[in-house]
């Protein structure tokens, strides 16, 4: 018998090793390990043996069985650790791709300028570093003026250098202004900048879109009945709610602000969205229009804020966070 089981490692071992997948693995196993198979028969063989050949031949065919065992799980151990298909789980869905999307500053942006193109006004620009002469002087802030203040410069060198980044868009009307002949409807979206504390509706650098109507017999009634019509349209399929305030800019007389909400919202805040007015008559005669003749009026909206009731946002520095789980809402 001890003859037979060393016949038998000298194949038995070498066909183990050359097993490469699981199924063959299995036949090795069903011809070799079980009770009918190989190991099986040496056993049955082992207890006819005369007894006194049992205590050589029992120590060899342990040797064998515990060395075909081991092996035996090595192949069993290292074939599943490199079979791929056990490993797949093809019933988990698939990773989700994102397709890039437009940030919501620009959807709004877009349709701000959409719906002012349908009431026939055309975009505008101007620079975003300023003189002060556009910036202030030419819209009515004298130096020393106290109404500077509300607006929280940064000049480029410093106040004696007179180049600031742009507070508002108002200077592109007096830029607008000089260089046409009335009638004159257009709007600038642009990049505004202020040395401001940061709070859920306060930013140091935001998008304004100014607005300028020029014409003759321009009234406030104009100026109202189109800052209505343009929130219906932003704000369609939401019920909003929307006041004047009296307000006070050097350069519009009389001036506004004007608020909106949600109605019907439990808790709804107004937020102020816009500064506007009748274009002031010293602006007009800055510019070399005849305000006997013409008048006018202009407004400057705050974009982010606008969004904010747009998008139903509580703190406007959501909008430049980056967060993707917050921008993929608005594919
Ligand atoms: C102005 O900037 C005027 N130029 C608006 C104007 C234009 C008045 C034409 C008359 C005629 P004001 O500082 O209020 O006004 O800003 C206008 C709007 O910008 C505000 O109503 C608000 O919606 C937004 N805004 C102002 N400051 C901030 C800020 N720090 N962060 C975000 N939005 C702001």
């Amino acid at each position: 018998m001890i003859e037979q089981i060393q016949q038998l490692e000298q194949h038995i071992f070498s066909d183990l090793d050359s097993v490469q997948n699981a199924e063959s693995l299995e036949e090795f196993r069903l011809q070799h390990l079980v009770k009918k198979g190989t190991l099986g028969q040496l056993n049955d063989q082992f207890r006819n043996i005369p007894n006194e050949q049992k205590r050589e031949a029992g120590k060899t065919l342990n040797v064998f069985k515990n060395k075909l065992m081991s092996l035996f799980e090595e192949k069993k151990a290292s074939l599943e650790s490199s079979d791929t298909t056990e490993q797949i789980d093809v019933t988990l869905p698939s990773r989700t791709t994102y397709p890039g999307s437009l940030h919501p500053l620009t959807h709004i942006m877009d349709e701000i300028i959409r719906i002012f193109d349908s009431m026939g006004f055309a975009v505008a620009s101007g620079p975003e570093v300023e003189e002060d002469f556009f910036n202030f002087e030419m819209l009515n802030f004298p130096e020393d003026h106290p109404a500077r203040d509300m607006q929280d410069t940064f000049f480029v060198k410093n106040a004696a250098d007179k180049t600031v980044l742009r507070t508002h868009t108002s200077p592109v009307q007096i830029r607008v202004l000089k260089n046409s002949t009335p009638p004159v409807r257009c709007i600038v979206p642009g990049r505004v900048y202020r040395n401001e504390a940061l709070d859920s509706t306060h930013l140091a650098e935001f998008h304004q879109v100014e607005g300028l109507y020029v014409d003759k017999g321009v009234t406030f009634a104009d100026l109202k009945a189109t800052l209505v019509s343009f929130f219906e349209q932003l704000y369609e399929g939401q019920k909003i709610e929307t006041r004047f305030r009296p307000s006070f800019f050097p350069f519009t007389e009389p001036s506004a602000e004007m608020d909106l909400r949600i109605a019907g919202k439990k808790d709804a805040q107004w937020m102020e969205l816009c500064g506007c007015g009748m274009v002031h008559p010293q602006v007009l005669r800055n510019c070399g229009i005849d305000p006997e003749v013409y008048s006018g009026f202009a407004v400057g909206f705050g974009v982010e804020r606008m969004a904010m009731i747009k998008y139903g946002l509580t703190d406007i520095r959501d909008l430049y966070d980056n967060n993707l789980m917050f921008l993929r809402q608005f594919v």
